[in-house]
């Protein structure tokens, strides 16, 4: 068996050899059952019956890893899949740049890692938990075999974290892997731990931001994670990162085909003015405005995943090889980041100013305003949706200032365009920045499922190309009867 091929004849697909690794593969057998439970109470609502035409990873192969077939999400088969190991891969950054990459865990930096690896695991099952609902008003079967896909995929790098504490972390990691399927996403007492995954998945266009903008930091996040010096998570966060791309593809088609059907709509009434929102709303679609707010909504969730501008855990691990930056080893500098400054967005005297700092303290800024460089080429192609249609309206990411919780500006309040307000002003002006109860409320009236093979609901255009290129009327989920 080569390393590009995938054993499907034990119960835990894998790559890794499970079958030669008895106790890593009692340990996750032992988890398995937890595991169907947890996906069962906690996965998709209603569908779990249901014939989904999904694609399973058959083989790590960059090019054709993916089988389409119909699966019953219960018995998708979540497999443990690394990307192929890299011969001689040294370490890219830190403190033992040049070094080869470990196999095992140092016991120095036991701790830091699996801080790093729970802390990816536990988004996971917290997005599939956050968009349990979502089937139930799909707009499409193609939106909700779309849903699906995520949700499996999201259930598999859970299992790729699991594999990663269960094989190289022992007891503790064992009690880690049994936590993660015990905290609740939005629970009060066993919350999941970041802040964006605690947030509801009310309605799609909710689903389609978060999967722009935050499996997007999940992209970032497992960039930087790929560089690491501890070669198993490397490889791992390598494998998933393919998998990511069709996360982010949803979301950005999902949000473009929102606002294509909403200028279409436009066109059609002679409604020029995007802020007669009423009139808009009317037709049945979502008004522009209402999709800045949502925009501006989870890009600023978003934002707060990368932790503070300045931050000793990221210089943390950086120095001890563990975190990377995006795209590592295309930059040309030491990679020690020893000597060299970083320019952050900081509150100097109630003003908002770039202040340089150790560039390795400021790792986690860096990695922010990638991310944000990447959000504004989405942005930019929404825009030129916007455009085709001879509407006049422009979407905005706001400034990194506004409506944040977590960093240099938790206790500022700022405006989308970056202008720091009072209370007064924000309480005034705050339901024209963030979506209201209000607006959530006419999204809502707008969920309505169509379940009609190549039909789609009136809110949303139909995508330009089928998955797996099939036809527009094919059958993407069978529900049962
Ligand atoms: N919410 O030094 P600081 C994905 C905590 S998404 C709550 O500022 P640091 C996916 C922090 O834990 C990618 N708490 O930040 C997407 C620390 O607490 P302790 C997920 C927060 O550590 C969609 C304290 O504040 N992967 O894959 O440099 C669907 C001070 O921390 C938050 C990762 O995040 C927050 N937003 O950076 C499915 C990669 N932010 O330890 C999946 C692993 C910070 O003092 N994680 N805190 O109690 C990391 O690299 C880092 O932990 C973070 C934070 C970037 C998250
Ligand atoms: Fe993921
Ligand atoms: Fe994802």
């Amino acid at each position: 068996m080569t390393i590009e091929t995938v054993d499907y004849t034990t119960k835990i697909p894998n790559n890794v050899n499970l079958a030669a690794d008895r106790q890593v593969l009692r340990a996750l057998e032992g988890w398995h059952p937890g595991y169907i439970d947890w996906w069962m109470n906690m996965g998709p609502q209603g569908f779990q019956e249901a014939l989904v035409y999904l694609r399973t990873a058959v083989s790590v192969d960059p090019k054709g890893w993916a089988k389409f077939d119909y699966v019953k999400m219960p018995e998708y088969r979540w497999g443990i899949l690394l990307a192929p190991k890299e011969e001689d891969r040294k370490i890219p950054f830190g403190r033992h740049y040049g070094e080869p990459a470990w196999q095992d865990v140092p016991g120095e930096y036991r701790a830091m890692l699996r801080r790093l690896v729970v802390i990816q695991g536990d988004t996971e099952p917290a997005s599939v938990e956050q968009q349990r609902h979502l089937g139930k008003t799909a707009p499409s079967l193609y939106d909700m075999r779309n849903v699906f896909q995520v949700n499996v995929e999201e259930g598999r790098h859970l299992w790729a974290m699991v594999y990663i504490l269960q094989k190289y972390f022992g007891r503790d990691g064992r009690e880690e892997a049994v936590e993660l399927l015990q905290r609740r996403s939005g629970s009060a007492d066993k919350p999941r731990m970041l802040g964006a995954f605690n947030e509801a998945t009310p309605d799609w266009l909710s689903f389609y931001m978060f999967t722009f903008f935050t499996d997007r930091d999940g992209k970032m996040q497992l960039e930087s994670l790929a560089q690491s010096g501890f070669d198993p998570l490397s490889r791992t966060c390598r494998f998933m990162l393919t998998e990511e791309a069709h996360h982010m593809f949803v979301g950005e088609t999902g949000v473009g085909r929102t606002v294509q059907r909403t200028c279409e709509a436009m066109r059609a009434a002679g409604i020029e003015d995007p802020y007669d929102t009423d009139r808009v709303r009317a037709l049945g679609v979502i008004d522009l405005p209402t999709i800045q707010k949502k925009l501006n909504l989870h890009y600023s969730l978003s934002l707060d995943l990368f932790g503070s501008e300045v931050s000793t855990n990221a210089a943390n691990s950086f120095n001890a090889s563990l975190k990377g930056r995006f795209q590592e080893i295309k930059i040309e500098d030491d990679h020690r980041l020893e000597h060299a400054t970083y320019p952050v967005l900081k509150l100097v005297d109630g003003e908002i100013k770039r202040v340089d700092e150790p560039a390795l303290t400021a790792v986690n800024m860096r990695l922010r305003d990638d991310y944000t460089a990447d959000c504004q080429r989405g942005v930019d192609r929404w825009n030129k949706v916007i455009n085709k249609t001879g509407v006049a309206f422009k979407l905005e990411l706001p400034h990194v200032a506004f409506h944040r919780q977590i960093g240099e500006f938790q206790n500022v309040k700022a405006s989308p365009a970056g202008a720091l307000v009072d209370e007064a002003t924000w309480n005034r002006d705050v339901d024209k920045w963030l979506p209201s109860s209000a607006d959530g409320d006419f999204i809502v009236s707008l969920m309505r499922p169509v379940y009609e093979t190549g039909r789609f609901s009136g809110w949303i255009a139909p995508p330009r190309l089928g998955i797996d290129n099939k036809p527009g009327d094919f059958e993407y989920v069978k529900i049962a009867a």
